[in-house]
């Protein structure tokens, strides 16, 4: 079964880990978020990507989600001493990723080609791709003024009270090579548990992703294929992140249904996890199927398993 997930950070990385343990590397393309990508210290840092890789490698730092594994700080202390910004902590191992990624870039590469030979470097057989080669960037709209991403995210502690979310380029980014492949020859899409409003939302304007993503002609469009989501709001609150604090700011109840609705006319099949059970109802109403499970993934066997709950449910969803 052919499977392409969609992924911001953390959350989309651990369900991407637990798919590639299910699925053999040629069925599974992961379409990672770019829109959290910025420069610093004149280097090109691309944190979800980053941490996808990273945690299909087994080179993630299992406490924070993002950066490196054992990992040392000797650049950015220094860097610091010298009266350069630390607050977005660059590891000594992780900016060897970002110096070969800026070396490349400035040498005429795309992203898309970088992420492909640094998957090899790392051992990772599956398809990782950017969303695009174009850079794309998420502005937040706060009562503070519009903040670049990081800024509002790292720098400001998502302190700021969110307004609204806007997509810098998006209408001049092109998916990246192979991404619509992927996606017309795809069984199912899985929309990984990340930030419906800044990690998935930015893939979907890019690519496009319609109810039918089908070319016309391809039996499968009038059914349409599967496309589930799982929701990053476990009990009304985000598992990792401001998701719930950005739904309450706009005026939305944090809540899995909330998620949902988010996708409704997207996608076809919902998994809830088992505290959200009595939301199964409404999000029927949604025109969606239901998958209730375990969606916590707090070890290596529980992304394994929601990955495996996942296909399962991708069978019986029509
Ligand atoms: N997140 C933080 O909260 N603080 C950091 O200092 C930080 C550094 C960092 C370095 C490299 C990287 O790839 C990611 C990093 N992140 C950091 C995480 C990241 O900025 C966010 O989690 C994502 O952008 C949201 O998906």
């Amino acid at each position: 079964m052919k499977i392409v997930a969609l992924a911001g950070g953390v959350g989309g990385a651990k369900l991407a880990h637990g798919l590639a343990q299910v699925l053999p590397p040629e069925d599974l393309t992961v379409i990672v978020n770019t829109g959290d990508d910025f420069e610093h210290y004149g280097l090109y840092i691309c944190p979800d990507l980053d941490t996808v890789c990273y945690t299909l490698a087994g080179l993630a730092n299992p406490d924070t989600g993002w950066g490196r594994v054992d990992e040392t700080w000797t650049v950015i202390e220094n860097a610091s001493l010298l009266g350069g910004p630390d607050w977005f902590r660059l590891g000594d191992k992780d900016l060897g990723t970002h110096l070969e990624r800026t070396r490349r870039l400035k040498e005429g590469d795309s992203l898309s080609n970088i992420t492909r030979d640094f998957c090899i470097a790392w051992g990772i057989k599956l398809t990782v791709l950017p969303m695009s080669d174009q850079p794309v960037r998420t502005m937040v709209e706060t009562d503070e003024g519009e903040l670049a991403f990081q800024e509002y995210f790292v720098n400001r502690r998502c302190e700021p009270k969110v307004k609204g979310f806007r997509f810098d380029n998006v209408d001049k980014a092109k998916p990246a090579p192979g991404a619509k492949e992927a996606i017309q020859t795809a069984d199912a899409i899985v929309i990984c548990p990340s930030n419906p409003w800044v990690s998935i939302d930015p893939i979907l304007k890019v690519i496009s992703l319609t109810p039918n993503p089908l070319p016309p002609g391809d039996v499968r469009r009038d059914k349409g294929i599967p496309i589930v989501a799982v929701s990053p709001i476990v009990g009304g609150q985000a598992v990792k992140g401001p998701a719930a604090k950005m739904y309450s700011e706009l005026g939305i109840e944090p809540s899995a249904f909330a998620v949902a609705k988010h996708y409704a006319g997207l996608g076809n099949g919902f998994i809830l996890d088992q505290i959200d059970s009595q939301l199964t109802k409404s999000v029927r109403g949604l025109n969606m199927q239901i998958c209730v499970t375990n969606t916590l993934m707090k070890s290596h066997d529980d992304r394994k398993l929601l990955a495996s709950d996942i296909l399962d449910f991708i069978g019986e969803v029509v």
